[in-house]
C-alpha cells in the first residue's frame, strides 16, 4: 500500500496535486527548487492564484500530511510535475524545440531514491516517447529495472486553468504505464482523489493524446484566427458568421482572438513538430497563424487610429493570457505591446490580475483609474475580456475601441468609434 509521494515541482499542476493527495490520506513530501516559492508556501501564502488553491494547500499543510521542502526523501511514488517550457532563441529556422531539461534533471534526483516497487509518474507535457526513451534510462542507472523492479507511468494533467481543483477530480484520467502493470500501480494512486473514468494504455499513447488535445484546440483556434482576417477582408463580421455556421449541426467553429497564449497550447504543437518536422506542415502553420495574430490586432489599432500609431497613445484593457487568470506566459498581449512600441506608440495597459509587467526590456505598471486612462487614450484595445471589467462604461468613456473580444458588440454594434476583429 502506498503511502508516501514525493511531488516534484510545486506549480500550477505540482501544488494542486500535491494538496490534493495530502488530503486524501497520503503524507506527502512538496519539493521545489525555488526557495521563495518555499518560504511563501510555509508562511501559509501562495504564488499561484487559482480558485481555492489557496485553501487546499493551507489545510493540506495544518494536517500535517503535506511538507514543502527542497531535497527529496524515500518515497512510495515519486510525481514529476516541472515545467516544459521551450528553448529559448532556437526559432532561427521557424522551429521551437522543446526544453525537458528540467524533466532530465528532476528524473535524475529521484534515481538514488528508487527502491524496488516505487511508482514514478511523469505529468509534464513532453515529446512523444520521453518515458520510454529517456526518463526510463535515466532511472535504470539505479540498477532497478522499470516494469520489473519499479513501476513507471506517463499520466498528463489536463486541467484547465482558473478551473483547476474541480477538473483534477472530474476529468478523464489517462495512465500510460510502461507495462499494464505499471499503468495499474498509477491508476490506485490517482483513483485516491480521481473520480472521472481512469483510462489505461501504453506510455507513449498517453504522452500523444496530451499533445493532440492541445493541438487540436490550437488548429481550430487558427481556424477561427484566419477567418477573422478573412471577414475583414470581405467586411463582415466574423462574430455573427461564426454564430451562424455553428448553428449547423457538426460545426463548431471557436473564437477567433488576439492570438494564443498559455504555457500549454502555444507550446505544446511545437512538441510535435519538432519530433516529426516531416510530417507537420498543419500542425506548425497553424502556429503560425496564431503566433502572427499580435500584427493582424496591430494592423486594426493603425487602421482605427488613420493609418498609424505612431505617436498615439494606446490603452490595453488585459494582458494575461486568458481572462481571470493571473498568467502572462506567452500572452498575446505582451506582442501586441511589443509591436506597438516598435511602430512609435505610446501603450499603457489595465489589468487588475497584472500591477507591474516586466518584460523583453521594457517595465509597465498597470494604470490605476482604468476608465480615467480609457478617456485619455487615443485607442483602447480590449485584449483579454476579464469578467471584472465593465464593458458599457468602457464604451462610453473611450475616444476609440478595437475589440478583439467581441465584447462591446452588443451595445458598440454599429457605433463607429468600435472596430472589431
Ligand atoms: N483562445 C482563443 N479562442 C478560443 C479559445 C481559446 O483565442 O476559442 C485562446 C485563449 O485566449 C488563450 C489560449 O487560446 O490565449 C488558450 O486558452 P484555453 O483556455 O483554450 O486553454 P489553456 O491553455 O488555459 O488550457 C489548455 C486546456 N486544453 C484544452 O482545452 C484542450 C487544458 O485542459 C490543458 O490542461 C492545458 O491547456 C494544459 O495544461 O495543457
Amino acid at each position: 500500500m502506498m503511502r508516501k509521494v514525493c511531488v516534484l515541482g510545486l506549480g500550477y499542476i505540482g501544488l494542486p496535486t500535491a494538496a490534493m493527495l495530502a488530503t486524501h490520506g497520503y503524507q506527502v513530501i512538496g519539493v521545489d527548487i525555488n526557495d521563495r516559492i518555499l518560504a511563501t508556501l510555509q508562511n501559509g501564502g501562495i504564488h499561484i492564484q487559482e480558485p481555492g488553491l489557496k485553501a487546499l494547500a493551507r489545510q493540506a499543510m495544518e494536517s500535517g500530511n503535506l511538507t514543502v521542502q527542497n531535497r527529496l526523501e524515500l518515497a512510495d511514488a515519486f510525481i514529476i510535475a516541472v515545467p516544459t517550457p521551450f528553448l529559448e532563441h532556437t526559432d532561427l529556422d521557424g522551429y521551437k524545440r522543446a526544453d525537458i531539461s528540467y524533466v532530465m534533471a528532476a528524473t535524475q534526483s529521484v534515481a538514488p531514491y528508487l527502491r524496488p516497487g516505487c511508482l514514478v509518474v511523469l505529468e509534464s507535457t513532453s515529446p512523444p516517447r520521453t518515458t520510454t526513451d529517456l526518463v526510463r534510462p535515466l532511472l535504470e542507472q539505479s540498477g532497478l529495472q522499470a516494469g520489473r523492479d519499479f513501476h513507471l507511468v506517463y499520466s498528463p494533467e489536463r486541467v484547465l486553468p482558473g478551473q483547476i481543483l474541480r477538473e483534477l477530480v472530474e476529468n478523464a484520467r489517462v495512465i500510460g504505464g510502461v507495462t499494464p502493470e505499471c499503468a495499474q500501480m498509477g491508476r490506485d494512486l490517482y483513483a485516491s482523489f480521481v473520480k472521472g473514468e481512469i483510462v489505461l494504455t501504453d506510455a507513449t499513447t498517453a504522452e500523444m493524446v496530451k499533445l493532440m488535445e492541445n493541438t487540436t484546440r490550437d488548429v481550430n483556434i487558427a481556424l477561427a484566427n484566419e477567418f477573422s482576417r478573412l471577414a475583414h477582408r470581405f467586411q463582415i463580421n466574423v462574430w455573427e458568421a461564426i454564430q451562424i455556421a455553428n448553428l449547423h449541426p457538426r460545426v463548431k467553429i471557436l473564437n477567433p482572438g488576439p492570438g494564443v497564449g498559455g504555457h500549454c497550447i502555444s507550446v505544446d504543437p511545437w512538441f510535435l513538430v519538432e519530433a516529426a518536422p516531416d510530417i507537420t506542415p498543419l500542425i506548425h502553420t497553424a502556429r503560425q497563424v496564431n503566433d502572427r495574430q499580435p500584427e493582424f490586432v496591430v494592423g486594426l489599432v493603425a487602421d482605427a487610429c488613420g493609418g498609424s500609431v505612431a505617436d498615439r497613445s494606446i490603452l490595453l484593457l488585459g494582458v494575461t493570457y486568458k481572462p481571470d487568470v493571473d498568467d502572462v506566459r506567452e500572452s498575446p498581449a505582451l506582442q501586441v505591446i511589443r509591436l506597438l512600441k516598435q511602430k512609435g506608440a505610446v501603450v499603457e495597459y489595465h489589468d487588475p490580475y497584472i500591477p507591474r509587467l516586466d518584460h523583453d526590456g521594457w517595465q509597465l505598471e498597470s494604470a490605476p483609474d482604468l476608465l480615467g486612462a480609457a478617456r485619455r487614450a487615443d485607442c483602447v484595445v480590449i485584449v483579454t475580456n476579464h469578467s471584472s471589467y465593465d464593458y458599457p462604461a468602457i464604451l462610453e468613456n473611450a475616444q476609440l475601441i478595437v475589440d478583439t473580444r467581441n465584447m462591446v458588440n452588443a451595445t458598440g454594434n454599429g457605433s463607429p468609434k468600435v472596430s472589431r476583429l
